[in-house]
């Protein structure tokens, strides 16, 4: 761990002397990017003890936030395209040569990351072309469990009929970081998933969840509720009512789905939430000890929690976009607004 690669008076110094919009987004990128100063404390988090990663974890948020304002004051002198030199203006109509910028599910996949990196978390992927093992059996579903059904699942022609799968669920992920690192683990997985359902408007065939593994001697259910309860109202603030509910998944017992109440009818019932005034933002519960055992960890010395929550859902409540394919459909005014 190289705190020192988070200099701020580097940081400050390059980005006063970026003399275009190029050369300020490549800096940008030295300092904050994800193969960046910051990516690479970042990644080396996951090395520290669980009580030094708060530390560092604030300490990067600081920096990256230090960060984009000057990158964002700078912007403001430098102008939309730099500089330019005293010349022939033949632009035509009033169009500016707008900037892009990260499509709203990455924005919120990126304000959760920072959410759980400041807790301590580290932030993992794994494939999207997952196994039956990962996706399902190591994760106490085994072949012909009723649950199976719950997620209406995509195989790919390859290998053994019914083996080789688009990952229904981040959950897989969980298992994958459980098999190649051993207890204490505070992790986020972001990603991709899929599932032959049918589309309306909170589901569609093609979605994002963020999941979330800890394990270590003593987590309760309530430091599960507590740590939903901080993630949430980091996002939404503190006015939205939640509710956890009893529920089932074959990997977690108990069981809970945890649920807010409907923006698009301030929990009076209606289309978005199919009349029940609540949207279901994920699935949570304690870390059931068939899973333990099938990655070689002891249930009786380890306790652990699990969530994973639709990223789609996150900003549909927040900004009231609906329906749900509109994060899909790629239509600039959608893309411009956010
Ligand atoms: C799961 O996928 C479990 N893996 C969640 C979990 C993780 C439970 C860890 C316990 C421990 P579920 O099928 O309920 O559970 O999906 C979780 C969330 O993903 C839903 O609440 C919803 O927000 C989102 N989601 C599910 N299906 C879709 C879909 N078709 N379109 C958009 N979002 C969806």
């Amino acid at each position: 761990m190289d705190l020192s690669e988070l200099d701020l008076d580097a940081a400050r110094a390059a980005i006063a002397a970026a003399a275009t919009a190029d050369e300020l987004a490549e800096v940008r990128k030295r300092f904050v990017g994800k193969k960046g100063a910051v990516g690479r404390v970042k990644e080396s988090i996951k090395t520290l003890d669980a009580a030094d990663r708060p530390k560092v974890g604030q300490a990067v948020n600081a920096f990256t936030a230090a960060v984009e304002e000057a990158v964002t004051a700078r912007e403001a002198e430098l102008g939309p395209t730099g500089p330019t030199e005293p010349s022939l203006d033949l632009t035509l109509g009033s169009h500016g040569r707008g900037r892009g910028h990260l499509h709203l599910v990455t924005q919120c996949q990126r304000e959760l990351e920072d959410v759980f990196v400041s807790l301590g978390y580290q932030v993992a992927e794994g494939p999207e072309v997952e196994d039956d093992w990962h996706n399902f059996e190591a994760l106490n579903f085994p072949p012909g469990h009723p649950a199976r059904a719950m997620q209406d699942t995509l195989y790919v022609d390859l290998g053994e009929p019914e083996q080789v799968l688009l990952r229904t669920h981040t959950s897989p992920v969980q298992i994958r970081l459980m098999e190649s690192q051993p207890p204490p683990i505070y992790a986020v997985m972001p990603g991709r998933t899929y599932r032959n359902e049918t589309v309306d408007a909170r589901h569609s065939a093609v979605f994002h969840q963020i999941e979330g593994l800890a394990v270590d001697r003593g987590l309760t259910f309530g430091d599960l509720a507590g740590t939903l309860e901080t993630f949430v109202s980091a996002y939404f603030g503190k006015k939205l009512k939640s509710r956890l509910l009893p529920s089932f998944f074959p990997f977690t017992e108990p069981s809970a789905e945890f649920a807010i109440t409907c923006v698009f009818c301030d929990g009076s019932g209606c289309r978005v939430c199919s009349n029940t005034g609540w949207i279901e933002l994920g699935g949570c519960g304690m870390i059931d000890p068939n899973v333990f055992l099938a990655v070689g960890i002891d249930p009786e010395v380890y306790t652990g929690f699990a969530f994973g929550f639709g990223l789609e859902r996150m900003p549909m409540l927040r900004y009231g976009v609906e329906p749900i394919k509109t994060f899909f459909d790629n239509d600039v005014r959608f893309l411009s607004r956010y």
